[in-house]
Formats: C-alpha cells, sequence, structure tokens
C-alpha cells in the first residue's frame, strides 16, 4: 500500500543517484531538488519516495533489478522498472551469457526484457545482427536501432508509448547513453570513443539517470558493466526462464523440477539431441546452471557458519 504524504511532505521519483546525494523529482510542481543521503542509504533510481526537509521515506518497490558482481557485491539497479533493454552492439562485444543472465533475470523479476541491436549503421553489425536474430527473434523482441544515424529508433519508442519505465543494460561502449541522447533531445548524456587499441568502452557513464521520452515511458540509463552475477535466483527460475528453452517450459518435461540433464523426459535434452537447441546454446545453459549450483552451496555454508557464531 502506498504511503498518502502527510503535512509537509512531498512525493517524488528518485531521477539520479550521485552516492552521497539524490536528485529528486517532485510529483506535484515537476520541480527538481538534490538532497544528501548517506553513502549507503540503499535507495536507487526509480524510487519513490515521501520527502520532509531533508528526510526521504522510500515507498514500497513494485519491481526492482539486483545483479551481482565479479567480488559477489550484490548491487540493485534500478527500482519500479516493467522492462529492461538489454543494449548490444557487434563493438564492443558482450561477454559469453551476458544477454542470457540478464534475460532470466528480468523474467524472474517479472520484467519484460527487450534485447537492443545497437550500431546497424555499421558494416560488421549485419553478421552480428543476423546471429543474434538466429538465437534470440523466438525468445523475445528484437530491435535493430542505430543512435547515429536514427534509424529503429521509431518503432522502439512506440513500444514505450503505455506509459513503460524501462532501463538501458550493457557493457561499457555499446551505446546506451548515445541512444538516449538520440532518443530524448533534451537530454545530453555524456558518451565517448572506444579506446583505440582495445575496441573497449571507458565506463564513461557512472550515475544512473531516469528521463522521461516525448511520446510517453521513461528510460534509465546506467554505467555500462560486463558482470552480471544473478541474485536471488533459483536452479528452476534458469531452467524455466532460459532463453529458447520455452518449447520445454510449454510441453513440460518428464519431472516438474527437471533441471534439463539427465532426467528421463527431458523436452531439452531431447531438442539438443534433434538438433534443434544447439550444443554451444546448451553449454552456456549448463555453465550458467554450474555456477548457480556452487553459488547456492556456498551461500547455504555461510548461513550454516553464522548460526554456528551466534
Ligand atoms: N557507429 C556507431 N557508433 C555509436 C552508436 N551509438 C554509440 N556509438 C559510439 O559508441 C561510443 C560509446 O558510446 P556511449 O554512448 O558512450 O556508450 P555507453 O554504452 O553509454 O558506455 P558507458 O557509459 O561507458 O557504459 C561512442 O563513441 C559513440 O559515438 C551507433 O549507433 N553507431
Ligand atoms: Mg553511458
Amino acid at each position: 500500500m502506498d504511503k498518502i504524504p502527510t503535512h509537509g511532505e512531498r512525493r517524488g521519483v528518485l531521477v539520479a543517484h550521485f552516492g552521497v546525494a539524490v536528485e529528486v523529482l517532485f510529483e506535484t510542481d515537476g520541480q527538481r531538488e538534490i538532497i544528501r543521503v548517506k553513502r549507503n542509504s540503499g535507495h536507487v533510481v526509480g524510487d519513490d519516495v515521501l520527502v520532509r526537509g531533508e528526510v526521504l521515506t522510500q515507498m514500497e518497490r513494485r519491481s526492482e533489478l539486483n545483479r551481482m558482481d565479479a567480488r559477489g557485491t550484490t548491487h540493485t539497479v534500478a527500482a519500479n522498472l516493467d522492462t529492461l533493454c538489454i543494449v548490444v552492439a557487434c563493438e564492443p562485444a558482450a561477454p559469453q551469457g551476458f544477454i542470457d543472465r540478464a534475460i532470466v533475470a528480468a523474467r524472474t523479476a517479472q520484467l519484460q526484457p527487450v534485447l537492443l541491436i545497437n550500431k546497424s549503421d555499421l558494416a560488421a553489425s549485419k553478421k552480428f545482427g543476423s546471429e543474434i536474430h538466429k538465437i534470440y527473434s523466438d525468445s523475445i523482441q528484437l530491435y535493430t536501432l542505430s543512435a547515429t544515424s536514427g534509424a529503429g529508433l521509431d518503432l522502439f519508442q512506440d513500444y514505450f508509448r503505455q506509459g513503460l519505465r524501462g532501463i538501458f543494460i550493457g557493457p561499457t561502449g555499446v551505446g546506451k547513453s548515445s541512444l538516449l541522447n538520440a532518443l530524448c533531445p533534451s537530454v545530453s548524456l555524456q558518451t565517448s570513443p572506444l579506446s583505440e587499441t582495445k575496441k573497449r568502452g571507458r565506463h564513461t557513464t557512472t550515475v544512473a539517470t531516469l528521463h522521461a521520452l516525448k511520446d510517453g515511458g521513461e528510460l534509465i540509463d546506467s554505467p555500462g558493466f560486463n558482470d552480471f552475477g544473478l541474485v536471488d535466483i533459483s536452479v528452476l527460475d534458469l531452467a524455466f526462464h532460459f532463453p529458447g528453452f520455452e518449447k520445454a517450459s510449454e510441453t513440460h518435461c518428464g519431472f516438474r523440477d527437471c533441471l534439463h540433464r539427465t532426467e528421463p523426459g527431458c523436452v531439452v535434452t531431447e531438442m539438443v539431441a534433434q538438433q534443434k537447441i544447439s550444443q554451444d546454446r546448451y553449454t552456456i545453459y549448463t555453465e550458467i546452471l554450474h555456477e548457480l549450483e556452487k553459488l547456492t552451496t556456498e551461500l547455504r555454508y555461510r548461513e550454516k557458519n553464522k548460526r554456528r557464531k551466534k
């Protein structure tokens, strides 16, 4: 239930997070204010808040997106989202499994994942795009676009017209901020060219920011990252939501809790045998499955140790 603002409280949404301060956009008058917060306040962009003076009260979230970095630290990326816009490009390439993890995380959090293939103006994008289409076009909505030429932006903007809130996530340098600049001419987010030698991004964006689209909907630009460790996602969530396994989820394997390994009556392994699912895709699935199992064992061990110390 939403809290009703009491006298002297104003309702707003967090539109930027600077670590020790946040920017709040107020509902009633459209004014913005910078408010100081503790470094680890737990607030994230997209949070609905009640503000009295310098005190922020966070309202209940309807959704949130979490990820784990390579050190095992969990990050809440943003709150109150409807859709996760996974941005990729022919350069720089996303790490193997990045798109799959993002789709599984989104589906588990009940967000709609969509895949954006940016930099369609580059010659190398043709081959890259067709490979991506081959893998994902039966699983999720794909948009092929270019922040530079403007191709495909109208169609993508139409998707937001119904008033959705989305976030761009993807590796550094794929063009998330460039896309936002192209979609919202009133914003001018900083962008940087890829490094000359390695063709990698430069981690230009360091702060997540929320922007309204002119025809409806909102988009959050976020700092690029490569590691999308899954948080609070069970092996069964993975088995159910892995892109490309939708047929298995629809037709049902022999066991309700099938992890698509050696269980009899498994639709996925049957499809792999019939080459309807490629061995490469199946290998990526088993790698993520193995990683989740390892993580679950580690978490159980830590919990047990904690209880023993009490
Ligand atoms: N050719 C081409 N270049 C693009 C396109 N979109 C972005 N770029 C270029 O890619 C580089 C990186 O773009 P950014 O928008 O800074 O990338 P980002 O994903 O926001 O990167 P981080 O903020 O570091 O996560 C810049 O040199 C952009 O001009 C595109 O559609 N086509
Ligand atoms: Mg950026």
